[in-house]
C-alpha cells in the first residue's frame, strides 16, 4: 500500500514537472531546435558593417521568433565571421551546411566572399538573404536559393555617374577601385554610365595598398580631375580619401556603399566631411527605422551601423517563410523554406520587399548621401541628396 502511494506521488510529481516546465523549452525537449546563420566580417578592418549584420539579425530573432517559440520549437542565430574573405567564408559555408538545424543564412558583407560561399550553401538548397551585398553576380546565376533585400551595383555605379554628371555637373573623373569584385565591378558600372553622360574618364586603376596611397595621389594630383570616384570599402577608402585631402587634391569625392559606415569619419575625420556616396542601406528616418535605431540602441549600447536593419528585415522574411512552412510541428526542409522565401511579401522599414524570379527585390531603393558631420555619432544624420526607387533589371540572356 505505501509502496503504492509512493508511486503515486512520483507520478504526480512528473507531471508537475512537465507542466511547470515554459512551452519554449518543452519544445525545445520536443520539437527541435531551428537555427538561423549570420555570415560577416566579425573582426578586422571592416568588423563595423559585419557586427551590425550580426546584431540586426539577433534583434529580429528575438523579437520575432515567438509564433516558432510558441509552437514548441527553440529558435537560434549562430553567427559566423568570414574575416571578408572568400577563403574563409566557404569553410564556414561547410560547417554552416552540416549542421542540419540551420535552415536559412543571413549574409554577407562581401560579394566577393558571398558568390563562392552562397555555391556551397546551394549544394544543398539552403537558402541566403543577403543584407548587403551588391555586386549583381549574387542573383544573376539565377539560384533559386540565393536572394538579396537590397539592391545592385549595375544600377548603384548609374545613380553615382548620373548624380555625379548632372547634380555635381563634374567634367572629368579620376576612378580607383580595390581589385575585388565588388570595387571593380561597382568601379566599371560607374565608369560606363559616366562616359555616357559625357564625363571624361582620366584614369581607371585598381589597388591592394590599404596605408600609402602616394603612388596614386601623384598622377590624381597631376590630372587635377573634377572627381576622384573610389570602388571599395570604408577601411580602404578612408585613408585614400584623407591623405588625398591632406596632399591637396582639390575634387570633389564620391563612392558606392562600401564607404556607408561611420568607421568612415573615425578613420579620416574633417577631410571626409561633404564627401559624397551612393547606398542601398536605408537611411533610419522613417518612424519604424527610428523605432529599430531606439531598440538597438538599448539592447546593444550604439548606433546601428548601415544594412543592420536590412539584415533585420532578411530576418524577419526568414522567420515568416519558416513559420510559413512548418507543418504538423516539424521543421521544414531547407528545400521548403528556400521556396517559402520567394513567395513572402514583406512591408517593413526599409520598404516592401517581394523577390522576382531571381531573388532580387521587385523593386530597390537607392540613395544619394553626403557626409555632413566627422562625428560618428552622427553618421545616421548624413544629408540625403536623392532618393530613387528603381526597378531589379531583368536576368541579362
Ligand atoms: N554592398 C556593400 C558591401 C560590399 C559588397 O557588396 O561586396
Amino acid at each position: 500500500m505505501i509502496r503504492h502511494r509512493v508511486r503515486l506521488v512520483q507520478a504526480l510529481l512528473a507531471v508537475l514537472a512537465v507542466a511547470l516546465v515554459p512551452a519554449s523549452e518543452l519544445g525545445a525537449q520536443g520539437k527541435g531546435t531551428i537555427k538561423i546563420a549570420t555570415q560577416s566580417p566579425l573582426s578586422g578592418g571592416q568588423a563595423a558593417l559585419g557586427e551590425g549584420i550580426k546584431l540586426g539579425a539577433q534583434l529580429a530573432l528575438e523579437q520575432l521568433r515567438g509564433n516558432l517559440t510558441k509552437q514548441g520549437f527553440k529558435v537560434e542565430l549562430v553567427p559566423f565571421d568570414d574575416q571578408a574573405k572568400p577563403d574563409v567564408g566557404v569553410a564556414n559555408a561547410k560547417n554552416i551546411i552540416a549542421d542540419k538545424d540551420i535552415l536559412v543564412v543571413i549574409g554577407h558583407l562581401n560579394s566577393g566572399v558571398a558568390i563562392p560561399s552562397s555555391e556551397v550553401y546551394k549544394e544543398v538548397d539552403l537558402p541566403m538573404i543577403s543584407p548587403a551585398n551588391t555586386n549583381e553576380k549574387i542573383t544573376d546565376r539565377g539560384y533559386p536559393s540565393v536572394n538579396r533585400v537590397c539592391g545592385r551595383d549595375d544600377v548603384q555605379g548609374p545613380v553615382g555617374a548620373e548624380f555625379a554628371a548632372q547634380t555635381l555637373k563634374v567634367k572629368s573623373v579620376y576612378v580607383v577601385h580595390d581589385k575585388t569584385t565588388y570595387g571593380q565591378g561597382v568601379a566599371e558600372a560607374f565608369k560606363a554610365e559616366a562616359e555616357k553622360k559625357g564625363v571624361k574618364v582620366v584614369a581607371f586603376e585598381g589597388t591592394e595598398e590599404k596605408s600609402n596611397f602616394d603612388p596614386i595621389i601623384t598622377p590624381i594630383k597631376a590630372k587635377n580631375p573634377d572627381l576622384v570616384y573610389f570602388g571599395g570599402i570604408y577601411d580602404q577608402g578612408g585613408p585614400f580619401f584623407k591623405q588625398a585631402r591632406e596632399k591637396g587634391v582639390k575634387a570633389k569625392f564620391l563612392g558606392p556603399d562600401g564607404l556607408d559606415s561611420s568607421d568612415l569619419v573615425k578613420i579620416g575625420g574633417k577631410t571626409l566631411v561633404g564627401l559624397y556616396y551612393t547606398t542601398a542601406a536605408a537611411p533610419s528616418t522613417s518612424p519604424q527605422a527610428k523605432k529599430f535605431g531606439d531598440d538597438f540602441k538599448k539592447k546593444f549600447g550604439k548606433n546601428p551601423e548601415p544594412y543592420a536593419s536590412e539584415s533585420y528585415v532578411a530576418t524577419a522574411i526568414a522567420l515568416k517563410a519558416i513559420e510559413s512552412t512548418v507543418a504538423g510541428g516539424k521543421a521544414p526542409t531547407r528545400a521548403t523554406v528556400a521556396a517559402a522565401i520567394r513567395k513572402v511579401k514583406y512591408a517593413g522599414m526599409t520598404g516592401t520587399i517581394e523577390f522576382d524570379d531571381k531573388g532580387d527585390p521587385k523593386k530597390a531603393s537607392y540613395y544619394v548621401m553626403q557626409v555632413t558631420s566627422d562625428n560618428p555619432e552622427k553618421w545616421g544624420e548624413n544629408k540625403e541628396a536623392k532618393r530613387l526607387a528603381i526597378a531589379a533589371p531583368p536576368l541579362k540572356k
